[in-house]
């Protein structure tokens, strides 16, 4: 399936992988780019030299292209992006916050700039800025999160820049890429359903939680800081909840979560770490390849288009 961010890409489906910190690591970027998607190291908090040591790692299993997600509010963000640079990665996504300032750096290099918004008005500065396409990343996402809806979201990103416009949240499946490219989108970006990836390293009580998660099992963190981020349920999204419910100060709650990923990634630990996913957690049922996944939701949506309106009698 072509679209103006397949050719933009060089990929072979409109699919690309969420930047997820501590999830998104080679061996996953690497298995949804030799799928025919965009797979993606995210650097979240890395240090600079261990994405330089993830991108050759990337290089060393495919040869398809791939991209690296720059988290923003890292305070190294300007030694990763730099590095990125240097290893010559071809794409970058960027999330929680405004990539303006590494714009002309990015750009200089030949690089294809795709900043991660969850507003229209960010959208706007993106394209100005000189953004080669947008993810419009609507609430219903795991981890960092805006205020609109991935269905609102969409179509006034769309309507309000002459970029392409990839969607992101609550996607999992063929109907939701079908809705998406209704909405107007050229691609989507999934990460939930990539966390129980096989190739992902996600530890295999992480992954359970969010096969057996229900629709609302998600809960958000952090509203009252202006940190708001989706996880799924657990004991230390209720001590959170009220710790934030009696005033405890934003110093002390980060402190509460920000180890805690890497607990609930690497150690399994779901009781006391921060399982992030989307409220699509509730749709992904099974452990699967990342080919796997890419084939059956583009198949998925393909039948979907083939059948017209898929509600008439
Ligand atoms: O970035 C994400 N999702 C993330 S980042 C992350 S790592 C993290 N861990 C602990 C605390 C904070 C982050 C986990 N999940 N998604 C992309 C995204 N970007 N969603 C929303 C935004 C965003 C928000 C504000 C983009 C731009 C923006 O601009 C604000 C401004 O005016 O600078």
């Amino acid at each position: 399936m072509k679209t103006e961010i397949t050719e933009l890409l060089g990929i072979e489906y409109p699919v690309i992988q969420g930047g997820m910190a501590w999830v998104a690591e080679y061996h996953l970027a690497a298995a949804v780019s030799e799928a025919g998607g965009l797979g993606l190291i995210g650097a979240a908090s890395a240090p600079p030299e261990i994405v330089r040591e993830q991108i050759r790692k990337v290089k060393e299993l495919t040869e398809k292209p791939f991209g690296v997600n720059v988290m923003l509010m890292n305070p190294n963000a300007a030694e990763v992006a730099q590095v990125v640079v240097e290893e010559g990665v071809k794409v970058v996504t960027t999330g929680a916050g405004n990539p303006a300032k590494f714009m002309e750096l990015w750009k200089q290099a030949g690089v294809k700039v795709i900043p991660v918004v969850a507003s229209v008005a960010m959208a706007k500065i993106m394209e100005k800025s000189g953004a080669d396409a947008v993810v419009a990343e609507g609430t219903e996402s795991g981890g960092h999160i805006g205020a609109a809806t991935t269905m609102t979201l969409v179509p006034q990103v769309v309507d309000a820049v002459n970029i392409p416009v990839i969607a992101a949240g609550g996607i999992a499946d063929g109907r939701g890429v079908a809705a998406a490219f209704m909405l107007g989108a050229k691609a989507v970006q999934m990460g939930t359903r990539f966390v129980v990836a096989k190739e992902s390293i996600v530890h295999a009580n992480y992954k359970e939680r969010v096969i057996k998660a229900k629709d609302i099992d998600s809960e958000v963190t952090g509203r009252s800081t202006g940190h708001p981020i989706r996880v799924l349920r657990n004991k230390m999204t209720r001590e959170y909840l009220k710790m934030e419910a009696d005033g405890v100060p934003f110093e002390e709650l980060e402190r509460l979560t920000l180890g805690s990923l890497r607990k609930a990634v690497m150690e399994g630990d779901v009781v006391n770490g921060s399982l992030m996913a989307g409220q699509s957690a509730g749709m992904v049922k099974k452990e699967q390849s990342c080919r796997e996944i890419i084939e059956e939701i583009m198949q998925e949506a393909d039948a979907l288009f083939s059948r017209g309106n898929p509600a008439a009698v």
